[in-house]
């Protein structure tokens, strides 16, 4: 179910390329853009809102918080619906073609009445677009190589991939005498749950023998661009690397402006703008001398700037510059404050490891204490039993209480059937020091009934995590749809803490409703949900996630000391 937030952000972007497309007035382009990242990223839900407190959203003026109350009054908005008339969907669909710019789209459908990128591939195959003005064989070859690009490229990757690919290149890149500092930036850095391509920064005595470092890795299948100062790869994995040698005193520019985001980047800039300076990728230069003002790291750049450094994982433009202006940023997890893993699996089920692998592996990550969460009944090719669960747990109790100074908890991983009822009945789950309770069928239900399966298994006072929210599989599979307010309403109301499962491919609860849902006061556990010794580590990308939804400490309930979390545990 989208939130009105996100419905209306759509349609203010919409408005926003159809201006650009119909030859609009390319400043009310950006100031359409800027509302459209504002109200998508607003805490609160904009339903039932009056045009004054529409206006207290950032980046929404008059004229903007009037068709979003038209939009939250009628239902659509009288401008859009115009330019909708003029402009079929296909050919904004055009402008998402690399090199296809709005203008060239307009001409593409009055000329030739183009509506889609399908129609234009054959309209340049058959020829159709010879004589038109501005399309040469060049161009008409740019646009094929573009839709190809488009095709195959359009595939991102998880944060799992990149990250293992960038902490690879790194070091080896590190190793290469003559370079002085190297580090990845862009979506990586920020801890986005998808990458389309990593880019890596450099600063070299020598930067020609770094280029050819790095063109000739290993794992490198192709060399897509090779330059001086800029050169471009792809990897076995099929991820395109950049890697960027810069000036010395260029490092803390330049690793601010790749890091991005691109939207957050340009209010710096505007920041920068209003301190008569000007900050680019290339440094930053007081305008009225036109000198380069060095800097040695971020912090340095976002101080000229009148700003505290920000975390990487908060630049998204979506409130974290007016939070920096106010002196409020978020103080937001980190992997330091993680105190013990609660939703983790050994080779009882589906796990790869004996528990007591998995035990001496988390106790040398020096956690305070440790949840053994193996899967319940009703998943049957589990093979769970009362006897296995009961036999496993005196196994725990046997290891000690605690080891190497870690509290053992026994838990489990429950079933939420599709009414909200979970595998065993009240009495057993007393015997359990913690329950997770998980999505892990019927994933298409209709969002009514999704809510309440999910509010219901909220209510069992046994359930005190509810694991891997949306049941999302990145690139496989759709979350689940449902009435997240009503069901984190639920949470709070209960009790009952949601996860952020760190598996790569799942960062489940994603980082957009973790924000929404800490707004409502709900609190959350990060796990691993490791099946093996390795997957103890993905807690970080966890952790990102985390960040991204700016969650701090107290809100996170395995930061917490043991004492508290018992109580928390308590059923009830
Ligand atoms: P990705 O690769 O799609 O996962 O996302 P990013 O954020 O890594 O984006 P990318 O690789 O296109 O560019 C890296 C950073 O460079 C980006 O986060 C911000 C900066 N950047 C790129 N293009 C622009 C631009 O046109 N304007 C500004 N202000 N910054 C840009
Ligand atoms: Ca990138
Ligand atoms: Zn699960
Ligand atoms: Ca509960």
């Amino acid at each position: 179910m989208r939130r009105c937030n996100e419905e209306v952000a759509g349609l203010l972007q919409e408005y926003a390329d159809l201006i650009a497309i119909t030859g609009g007035d390319a400043f009310k382009v950006r100031v359409y853009e800027k509302a459209a990242r504002s109200v998508g990223g607003y805490g609160r839900d904009i339903d039932g809102m009056d045009a004054a407190e529409l206006r207290a959203i950032p980046n929404v003026g008059e004229s903007i918080a009037a068709k979003i109350e038209e939009y939250l009054r009628t239902g659509s908005i009288h401008r859009l619906e115009e330019l909708r008339t003029k402009i079929p969907a296909g050919v904004r669909m055009l402008t998402t073609i690399p090199t296809l710019g709005p203008k060239k789209a307009m001409l593409l459908y009055q000329e030739r009445g183009i509506d889609s990128i399908e129609k234009l591939e054959d309209a340049i195959r058959a020829g159709d677009l010879r004589g038109l003005h501005g399309f040469g064989p060049k161009t008409e070859e740019n646009l094929l190589h573009g839709i190809e690009v488009m095709r195959k490229t359009g595939s991102r990757v998880h944060i799992g991939t990149a990250m293992a690919v960038a902490e690879e290149i790194v070091p080896a890149l590190s190793a290469v005498p003559g370079c002085e500092r190297c580090a990845y930036a862009g979506s990586l850095r920020r801890m986005k749950d998808t990458i389309g391509d990593v880019d890596v920064l450099a600063t070299a005595k020598d930067p020609a023998a770094l280029m050819a470092a790095f063109t000739t890795l290993p794992y490198v299948t192709e060399v897509i661009a090779h330059g001086d100062t800029k050169s471009s790869v792809r990897t076995t994995a099929g991820l395109q690397v950049d890697l960027r040698v810069v000036p010395r005193d260029s490092w803390g520019a330049a690793l601010q402006y790749f890091t991005g985001s691109k939207a957050h980047n340009i209010r710096t800039r505007e920041i920068a703008v209003h301190r008569k300076l000007k900050l680019s990728e290339y440094g930053v230069f007081d305008v009225a001398t036109g000198e380069k003002i060095t800097s040695a790291d971020e912090a340095e750049v976002y101080g000229m700037l009148g700003l505290p450094w920000i975390e990487p994982t908060l630049r998204e433009d979506t409130g974290e510059i007016e939070a920096a202006l106010a002196g409020q940023l978020p103080k937001v997890v980190t992997l330091a404050d993680i105190r013990g893993d609660l939703h983790t699996h050994t080779d009882l089920t589906d796990g790869l490891a004996p528990l007591e692998e998995m035990i001496e592996a988390a106790a040398a990550r020096g956690y305070a204490y440790y949840a053994v969460t193996d899967h319940a009944p009703n998943l049957f090719m589990q093979r769970m039993t009362d006897e296995k669960a009961l036999a496993q747990r005196e196994r725990l109790r046997r290891l000690g209480a605690a080891r190497h100074g870690m509290t053992l908890l026994h838990g489990c991983e429950l079933n939420i059937c599709p009414e909200g009822e979970v595998d065993w009945p009240p009495e057993f789950l007393a015997g359990f020091d913690l329950c997770v309770a998980s999505v892990h069928s019927h994933f298409t239900q209709p969002p009514e009934e999704m809510t309440r399966r999910l509010i219901r298994a909220c209510e069992n006072p046994y359930v005190k995590i509810i694991g891997h929210p949306t049941a999302r599989i990145i690139g496989r599979r759709e979350p689940v749809d449902a009435d997240w307010t009503r069901v984190f309403d639920a949470c709070v109301r209960t009790g009952t803490a949601l996860e952020i499962d760190s598996f790569p491919d799942r960062l489940d609860l994603p980082s957009d409703l973790v924000r929404r849902a800490a707004d409502m006061g709900v609190l959350f556990s990060i796990d691993s949900d490791a099946h093996a010794v390795p997957h103890l580590d993905v807690m970080r990308y966890g952790v990102g996630t985390a960040q991204r939804g700016w969650l701090t400490p107290d809100r996170v309930i395995n930061t917490w000391p043991l004492d508290r979390l018992r109580e928390f545990l308590r059923p009830g």
